[in-house]
């Protein structure tokens, strides 16, 4: 258990669907403790197990649901 945070910028989101939709894709991940991610900012704040997962995969996660995601 590596306890990690890391903060993403997130692109595409428009409306709190898209948060609820970011926040599920991180929080589904195994490794993933809390995402929160804040609209206006366009911002996700994630805590996670860097044993588990990197931020490619967190990228990657949200790339998958549709958005832009940069570290
Ligand atoms: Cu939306």
């Amino acid at each position: 258990m590596a306890k990690s945070k890391t903060t993403l910028k997130i692109n595409g989101m428009i409306c709190e669907h898209c948060v609820k939709t970011v926040t599920k894709a991180l929080e589904e991940l195994d490794g993933v403790k809390k995402a929160k991610v804040k609209l206006k900012k366009g911002l996700a704040k994630v805590a996670y197990d860097s044993d588990k997962i990197g931020v490619d995969g967190l990228i990657a996660a949200v790339v998958k649901a549709g958005y832009e995601a940069n570290a």
